[in-house]
């Protein structure tokens, strides 16, 4: 392990002292996992159903091995973004040659507590060992999240879960969920079955057809609440819109467009906003979606609108933005949508590194807050190296250390860093139509990225030699959870 850092963590933790005496917890019988309140039965049965596969026996005696889960607050619905926010994340974690306690505000701040310590475990033979260390840590951005798309290529409710399973493990809270594209629509609307019915059923060439039906939806948002990931939806308009405009006969108020669209090109449609009938399509829409999440925020896209005049983009982007407020939620849009963009509680996440940099750093100055999905660190559906098979290039290759050597505060030029309010990576399925090429796209890069994210901005910049090492430490545990990685060449994986 690397010289200042020794123990396999991932995000690297705010603060870390080793106690004295300097002896591993030794776990040689039953663990009993103990809490002081019902907030803290959450994170206490993730860590029991994780030892538990990690073939540690609990039990609800209390004798054994103590694991304490203190909750210290009855105050801990999320901020107004839907996020626990930073102080209730931060976290302590004691080891003690009798025991571990874990001591949060928040049951998120617990279960961060509980990924920790599940870090920690060493295996020697038959038992585990923790090191004895007093971690105090907190994240440094209150908004951690993957940005994922479905529309390309579907991925079905069970793999859903399983990001969220990874995200959970890497200290994320964020799942977007990219719900509709050119190629395919993938929720249900009752209001308008034809999107599922129609579009459900096409896909990018290659790729996964399917949608999910809202009670699918129901089931994804509260796994991801029970585990403490907000769900973001996008309905992304004006543009990217072909399948929405091939499944409803709306052929007066966008392009006509009676084939299913499976290439890979972008910005060739419009749903044309300054019709009555597509905005009363769209408030249908998003009426539903809105009902459907509980999270405060509709994201709304915006992107590549390549084909639509300047101003009527314009136009339909303020008119989206009124109606996710009239719906009584807040909206997220691509860099573009600052072009509209009415009201400053709208928040814009920053995606291409070519374009849009001057009006995106106006945004922040007139109030706008600012998500970081810079796609040359980032976009996890471009190709570690040239021969990768999965994957596109548009954005360069995307190696281990180009997801981590960057730095969210500095990356655009003259944008104030206080307006950033978090971090995205981002997966684009046009060309990863697998549940293993998505999470070898994920992993480890989601790791690296995990860190930017979540642990204190250094003081020199970032290298891979200060992760790799705990990176590597990683894959032994991926491999038990049956994630498969990509075993990029830039870090020293154990034997297999
Ligand atoms: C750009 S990111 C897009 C997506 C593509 C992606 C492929 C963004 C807002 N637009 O439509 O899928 O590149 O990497």
């Amino acid at each position: 392990m690397d010289r200042n850092f020794p123990h396999p963590l991932i995000p690297v933790p705010k603060k870390t002292v080793t106690n004295t005496p300097a002896s591993n917890l030794v776990i040689d019988g039953p663990v009993s996992v103990i809490t002081n309140a019902s907030g803290a039965q959450q994170p206490a049965d993730y860590l029991t159903a994780e030892l538990n596969a990690l073939d540690v026996a609990t039990t609800a005696a209390a004798e054994g091995t103590a694991i304490a889960l203190e909750l210290t607050s009855e105050n801990y619905a999320p901020n107004a973004d839907g996020v626990p926010g930073i102080e209730a994340e931060t976290y302590r974690l004691t080891v003690t040659d009798t025991g571990v306690e874990i001591v949060s505000s928040s049951p998120a701040g617990l279960q961060h507590g509980a990924t920790t310590l599940l870090q920690l475990l060493i295996a020697d033979g038959a038992t585990w060992q923790i090191p004895p260390v007093t971690i105090e840590d907190a994240p440094r951005y209150a908004w951690r999240g993957l940005s994922f798309d479905l529309a390309r290529s579907f991925s079905p409710l069970v793999e859903i879960k399983e990001v969220v399973d990874v995200l959970v493990e890497l200290k994320y809270n964020v799942l977007h969920l990219h719900l509709c594209d050119d190629q395919g629509w993938r929720l249900q609307i009752r209001s308008h079955p034809e999107l599922t019915t129609v579009s459900g059923q096409t896909a990018v060439e290659g790729g996964r057809s399917g949608f999910l039906t809202q009670e699918e939806y129901r089931e994804l948002v509260e796994y991801a609440a029970d585990r403490h990931v907000l769900i973001v939806p996008e309905i992304d308009v004006p543009g990217h819109t072909h399948a929405l405009l091939h499944a409803l006969p709306l052929a007066d108020v966008g392009r006509t467009a009676p084939d299913p669209y499976t290439g890979i090109d972008v910005g060739f449609s419009e749903l044309r906003l300054d019709d009555p009938t597509a905005l009363s399509v769209l408030t249908d829409i998003l009426t539903e979606v809105a009902e459907l999440t509980p999270g405060p925020w509709i994201h709304v896209g915006g992107d590549e609108p390549f084909v639509i005049p300047a101003e009527r983009y314009v136009t339909s982007v303020a008119a989206v933005e009124k109606l996710v407020y009239d719906i009584g939620k807040k909206a997220i849009g691509w860099n573009e949508f600052v072009r509209g963009a009415q009201r400053t509680e709208t928040v814009i996440q920053h995606w291409n590194p070519r374009t849009e940099l001057a009006a995106l750093t106006n945004a922040a100055r007139r109030g706008h807050r600012v998500i970081m999905s810079p796609a040359s660190h980032v976009y996890l559906d471009m190709q570690y190296t040239a021969d990768h098979p999965y994957g596109q290039d548009w954005a360069g290759l995307i190696e281990v250390a180009d997801s981590y050597e960057w730095e969210p505060s500095t990356n655009v030029p003259d944008l104030d860093a206080d307006q950033i309010m978090g971090i995205e990576a981002a997966i684009w399925m046009e060309k990863i139509h697998t549940r293993e090429a998505v999470l070898e796209m994920l992993l480890p890069r989601l790791a690296p990225i995990a860190e930017v994210a979540w642990s204190p901005q250094p003081q020199h910049p970032r290298k891979l030699d200060q992760v790799a090492e705990r990176l590597a430490a990683q894959a032994t545990r991926w491999e038990r959870k049956g994630w498969p990685f990509h075993r990029s060449q830039q870090v020293q994986w154990p034997a297999q």
